[in-house]
């Protein structure tokens, strides 16, 4: 089968693998839809996130949706031509986190494009079925990708309390703080501020129902989120851009009592906190790590209309065209946001 394989740093190459063999509580899915996360444009350039290095050749792409067409003996619930929203992190099911109900944070968790496991950007993967959601037919596969970020955006909003009636600033409005746009709306947050330093990214934040739109740089953001409330500071501050002034901003801009969940991770780890903020204001600091049993209420949310993921696609590519559409997404080509990869 085809496959975008990752050697090293830009060192991507479309192949010919040998297509997965699956065991009897599995699926094998045809792959349809694939999103470029930016963490495969990272692995892409640098060959590493952190201490993830790609030793040994790796398959990109971990936005995944497809058509079921086999399914294992044990395999109950899913049938050959369901169509699946497949969610990337495998648990070990059997460890403190798991049995807790926390399996995003088992250690042995093996995530799909992170090495050393391979990704999803092939004809062909195995899942768990159980790690596999139908979705219903009016949801299209590009959605149903979708799904994959949209939980990322979920489980921030979880974390942060987000309920109805919360005003809500985001700072940074690449996917994941635009999914965080659009879930704090569907929980019904009234106000949502978001900022970011490129103004193209600004406006798709504003077409997704954003309240106001502050570009870092020019707008003094600490000022208008104060005028904004009244005085008052954010319910809830969410910090996806990964850049250390925009968490000075979430500090900063939450209300006492207020609540500051890290969602973005910069190029470093020790970054300075405005430590008297945080304790003078009692603020609650969460971090999120990927999300937890999002699907099912991320597919109601698309399923329902409630949410739209294909208001964040800017470009689509079929698997042949794999380079030029890690090229859109890691230049911005043409306000490139969510760039899909068609399969099949
Ligand atoms: P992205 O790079 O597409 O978006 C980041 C945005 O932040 C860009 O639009 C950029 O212009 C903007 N930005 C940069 N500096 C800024 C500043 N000072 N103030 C405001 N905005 C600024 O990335 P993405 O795919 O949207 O992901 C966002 C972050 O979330 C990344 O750091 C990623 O690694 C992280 N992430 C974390 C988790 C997790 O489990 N914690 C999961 C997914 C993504
Ligand atoms: O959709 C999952 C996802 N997670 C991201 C980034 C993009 N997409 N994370 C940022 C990087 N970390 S990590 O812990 N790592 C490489 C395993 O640094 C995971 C979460
Ligand atoms: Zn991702």
């Amino acid at each position: 089968m085809k496959a975008a394989v990752l050697y090293g740093p830009r060192d991507l190459r479309l192949e010919d693998v040998a297509p997965p063999e699956m065991g009897p509580d599995d699926v094998l899915i045809s792959v349809r839809s694939v999103g470029i996360c930016g963490s495969d444009v990272h692995y892409l350039q640098s060959g590493r996130i952190g201490d993830f290095v790609v030793r040994d050749p790796m398959i990109l792409g971990h936005e995944t949706a497809g058509v079921v067409v086999d399914v294992g003996a044990n395999v109950k619930g899913l049938r050959v031509g369901d169509r699946v929203a497949v969610e990337p992190g495998i648990p070990c099911r059997t460890c403190e986190p798991c049995k807790t109900g926390r399996y995003n944070l088992c250690p042995d968790v093996r995530f799909l494009a992170t090495p050393p496991v391979d990704g999803s950007l092939c004809e062909l993967i195995v899942s768990p079925a159980d790690f596999a959601y139908k979705v219903p037919d009016h949801v299209t596969l590009d959605e149903a990708a979708l799904i994959e970020p949209l939980s990322v955006g979920l489980h921030a909003c979880r974390r942060g309390g987000v309920t109805a009636g919360s005003t809500v600033l985001i700072t940074g409005a690449g996917p994941i703080g635009l999914t965080c746009v659009m879930t704090a709306l569907a929980f019904g947050a009234t106000r949502v501020f978001v900022t970011d330093l490129q103004e193209h990214r600004l406006r798709k934040a504003e077409e997704l129902g954003a309240t106001a739109a502050l570009v870092v740089g020019k707008d003094d953001v600490r000022e208008a989120v104060l005028e904004l409330t009244e005085g008052r500071g954010v319910d809830v501050a969410i910090e996806c851009s990964g850049a250390e002034r925009a968490l000075h901003t979430c500090v900063q801009a939450a209300k006492p009592g207020g609540r500051v969940v890290l969602v973005g991770l910069g190029a470093d780890d020790l970054v300075t906190v405005p430590m008297v903020h945080v304790a003078t204001k009692e603020l609650d600091l969460v971090g999120i790590f990927r999300y937890v049993y999002t699907y099912p209420a991320a597919i109601e949310l698309v399923s329902t209309g409630r949410i739209d993921m294909k208001k964040l696609i800017t470009h689509r590519f079929p698997l042949e065209e794999v380079h030029k559409g890690f090229e859109y997404a890691e230049k911005g080509i043409d306000g490139a946001i969510k760039v899909m990869i068609e399969v099949g």
